[in-house]
């Protein structure tokens, strides 16, 4: 085999300046981090959808058959188009269907478990345990309202069944003071009764004296000032769900977009509606089955995540406004 005269020598030449230039490396170490953490890396976030990570599929096959539950859920309160004296609206559920194990819970050692998302007009949903307990939502204002609600696993993925999903118009007469700072301005709830230090003393206090009025134990949540959109329910209509709120460690990435869809088949699923998503305002994507999906590549800070639904020729489907659902989400790490 021949060989160019020149290539031994610039072989080995190559290889004492990688063995140097390695061997050099030690001393420089503190140089060298320096150079790499000054380095930052470029803000630009790439989403790829991936598979359901493996941790949640894990999750399932520990569930058993649960996944394949059906559960049907009926609003017991408030009732179809009941009027409500007063700011807090008591929830109460009855959970029903083909369980197959489901069973809403917050487990106290990792405060997760299947749960039901309770949604207020169109806001954030929020999460509700023990269907023993009635659920309030405080300080919510006067007017007409809407309650949707539609249980969920422990990592927020909605059932999808027939009878899972239940709305409600309802009213409220002398209800919460709009301008009441009990929420922030993004919907953000700063204290709600049973959790600020100071109702737990008070409990503590109740029950030692046995004498005051019985302290707050129901899970609940003072509701952001909203009214009802005129919704139609019997007209297609898609339900936000997830992302929302704040996403740290293990479960800022992937995160799951998840929606509940009623009156409405999507294209992949032999309908005619499709579900667009955005991401920060950027590109529009398309989603063409009702399953959630997991985005992978979030880089940290606040992120907008906008969904909608929309008929053949790419227009929102107009329904009270609630097909169209912006939301902030923060992401750490
Ligand atoms: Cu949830």
């Amino acid at each position: 085999m021949r060989m160019p005269r020149f290539f031994l020598p610039l072989l080995s030449a190559c290889f004492v300046a990688a063995f140097v230039s390695a061997g050099c490396q030690k001393p420089n170490e503190n140089a060298n981090s320096n150079a790499t953490t000054t380095v930052s890396p470029p803000a630009v976030q790439n989403l790829t959808v991936v598979p359901r990570p493996q941790k949640i599929v894990d999750l399932m096959k520990a569930r058993g058959e649960q996944d394949e539950a059906k559960p049907a859920l009926k609003i017991a309160t408030p009732a179809k188009n009941a009027t409500i004296n007063g700011s807090t609206v008591a929830v109460k559920l009855d959970l029903s269907g083909d369980l197959k194990g489901y069973q809403p819970h917050k487990d106290p050692a990792t405060g997760k478990g299947n749960h039901i998302h309770v949604i207020l007009d169109n806001q954030p949903y929020e999460a509700y345990y023990e269907l023993d307990q009635p659920f309030e939502l405080r300080n919510v204002t006067e007017g007409k309202h809407t309650l949707r609600v539609f249980p969920s696993r422990p990592w927020h993925e909605s059932y999808k069944n027939e009878g899972a999903f239940q709305m409600v118009e309802f009213t409220v007469k002398g209800g919460g003071d709009a301008s009441k700072p009990t929420t922030t301005k993004d919907g953000q709830t700063m204290a709600s009764p049973t959790k600020s230090p100071a109702a737990n003393q008070n409990s503590k206090t109740a029950n030692a004296n046995a004498s005051a009025s019985p302290a707050p134990t129901r899970e609940g949540k003072a509701m952001a000032a909203s009214t009802a959109g005129s919704v139609d329910a019997t007209k297609p209509l898609l339900t936000y769900s997830r992302p929302k709120g704040e996403y740290a460690g293990d479960d800022s990435d992937p995160i799951m977009i998840d929606f509940w869809l009623s009156n409405a088949k999507l294209q992949g699923d032999n309908g005619q509606y499709r579900v667009r998503y955005s991401i920060d305002g950027g590109e529009v994507k398309y989603l063409d089955k009702w399953e959630p999906i997991w985005l992978s590549g979030w880089i940290t800070g606040k992120h907008t995540v906008k969904l909608e639904l929309i008929d053949k020729d790419g227009n929102v489907v107009d329904n009270g406004g609630y097909n169209s659902t912006t939301r902030e989400i923060t992401v750490t790490r």
